[in-house]
């Protein structure tokens, strides 16, 4: 019973250790029970209620802050009721995001970095997580296909964070005076990257200066990959307006249909044309780690950066997001503004294991940890069998639904990555000519399906409009504990919530 007990009795208070211990455990009950009921499929991967229910308290929770302490019973529940109203990510039956699953050494490389509660900035407070970020780095650097001695990179916030990495470093590799003088000494710069891309690209060249309208966005064939020839004819264009290319984007993965582009026919036009080549393997990057689909990836090593987010395909707790770098001191140069409180150049250390200076952040997370604690208990063939299997559930669900009459593929091709895009077709829209009429009535039936899927809880999928495609499901599948049993259930419980 922890009604009468309070946090200030708790460690660091003296004689704190036995309720330390009590309350801790009470904790680690309640994060059981939870990843148990996490994996169990009679559990709803959801208890959906609308923001303002939320807002307003249920049962007991409420978002208000006290000016009392609460004793730690109460900070109990509400850890309890925390993830009782959350959504269920470990879920078998989760497939919303890129990002899901709940595996148990991440979560133990998460506390223990909350428990060591230091800073990547300097080697001084953070030696062992700095070394590990190294060989981490150098690991996936060799994955990749670059040799070991050169290269560098970073961990950071997130793929739209590794993206803008790429870009920022990229204008300081052509431009350097753009450290001190600004967008006003440069000509006007203009960047490729395909319809099919993550929006991170325009969003990037508008933190940077650049202007989302200097982006040009290069068509994609009919499976979503870039089409070498019209990145060609985009770069000779912006040059005839003026405009100086320096960048292109290629995905290894693209968000919603899981496609790869040509990476190498990419990077023989950025070689003609002296560009940047970036790869955004934010989603793609975990097939790197399986033998039989690292060939999907092929040409990366001709890139001069990779994101390669280790949080969606091989599963690691959010967040977890790497940019890696060919270039060697180019991070250090871009970013560095050598604050002598925290970078001092005489300490008895060799500081150029001081790499906070590489970042646009000062404060920065371990992130590495629990990447390297997973690689550490799986090894690198685990990763590649977890991939592995995530791609066979996803070319068992293109089977399942190649032989429906009442659902249809967005694209016939066999999937390349976990992505699986459909629609289901109700009843009454079955015998429809396809028209404007189909299309408006079947851009509402997704939203329909999802919105009683949501209210049901009983497992989660994405939908979106891509192009001239009106409402599509996009599965994908990142998380390990999904099985065949899941896929069909998912196919079931969308065909009955889609009846007419
Ligand atoms: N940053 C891309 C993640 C999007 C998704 O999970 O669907």
């Amino acid at each position: 019973d922890f009604s009468s007990i309070y946090s200030k009795d708790l460690l660091p208070a003296a004689g704190g250790e036995e309720m330390t211990r009590g309350f801790l455990q009470e904790l680690v009950h309640i994060l059981l029970s939870y990843i148990s009921k996490s994996s169990q499929r009679s559990s709803k991967v959801l208890d959906f209620h609308h923001p303002h229910q939320l807002r307003e308290g249920l049962d007991g929770f409420s978002l208000e802050l006290p000016d009392q302490p609460e004793n730690l019973e109460q900070i109990l529940v509400d850890c309890r009721d925390t993830l009782k109203y959350g959504v269920r990510t470990g879920h078998p039956r989760f497939f919303n995001q890129l990002s899901s699953g709940l595996d148990v050494i991440g979560v133990a490389g998460e506390w223990l970095t909350s428990v060591a509660n230091t800073n990547m900035f300097t080697y001084e407070v953070s030696p062992v997580f700095i070394l590990m970020e190294e060989f981490l780095l150098k690991k996936m650097q060799s994955i990749v296909g670059w040799s070991a001695d050169v290269g560098d990179g970073i961990f950071c916030p997130g793929g739209t964070i590794s993206n803008l990495y790429s870009i920022l470093v990229a204008r300081y590799h052509f431009y350097p005076e753009v450290k001190t003088r600004g967008m006003g000494a440069l000509p006007r710069l203009a960047l490729f990257t395909s319809e099919h891309s993550h929006y991170s690209g325009k969003k990037s060249a508008s933190v940077l200066g650049i202007g989302s309208e200097n982006v040009f966005v290069v068509k994609c064939d009919e499976r979503g990959k870039m089409i070498p020839a019209d990145l060609e004819s985009s770069i000779v264009a912006a040059k005839e307006k003026g405009l100086v290319p320096f960048y292109v984007n290629a995905t290894a993965g693209t968000t919603v249909y899981g496609a790869f582009d040509p990476l190498n026919a990419i990077a023989d036009i950025c070689h003609k044309h002296t560009l940047w080549m970036h790869v955004d393997a934010a989603w793609g990057g975990g097939l790197l780690m399986s033998d039989r689909h690292r060939m999907k990836l092929q040409g990366i090593e001709r890139a001069w950066s990779v994101t390669w987010n280790p949080h969606k395909m091989m599963g690691v707790p959010l967040q977890c997001s790497v940019i890696l770098i060919k270039k060697r001191g180019l991070l250090q140069g871009c970013n560095e503004i050598g604050a002598t409180y925290l970078f001092q150049t005489d300490k008895h250390y060799d500081v150029n294991y001081d790499t906070g200076d590489k970042s646009i952040q000062c404060g920065r997370h371990q992130d590495v940890f629990k990447l390297w604690l997973m690689w550490k208990a799986k090894g690198s063939q685990g990763f590649g069998s977890q991939v592995n299997k995530c791609l066979e559930n996803a070319e068992y669900l293109y089977e399942q639904l190649q032989r429906r009459t009442d659902f249809e593929l967005v694209f016939k091709h066999k999937p390349e990555h976990s992505n699986v895009c459909f629609w289901y077709l109700p009843p009454s829209l079955r015998g429809l000519q396809p028209g404007p009429d189909r299309d408006m009535r079947l851009h509402q039936v997704a939203p329909r399906i999802k919105g009683r899927m949501m209210e049901k809880g009983s497992l989660l999928i994405g939908y979106q409009p891509l192009g001239d495609k009106v409402n599509f499901f996009r599965c994908v599948f990142s998380n390990p504990a999904t099985q065949q049993e899941d896929i069909d259930f998912l196919l079931e419980e969308i065909a009955q919530f889609g009846e007419d």
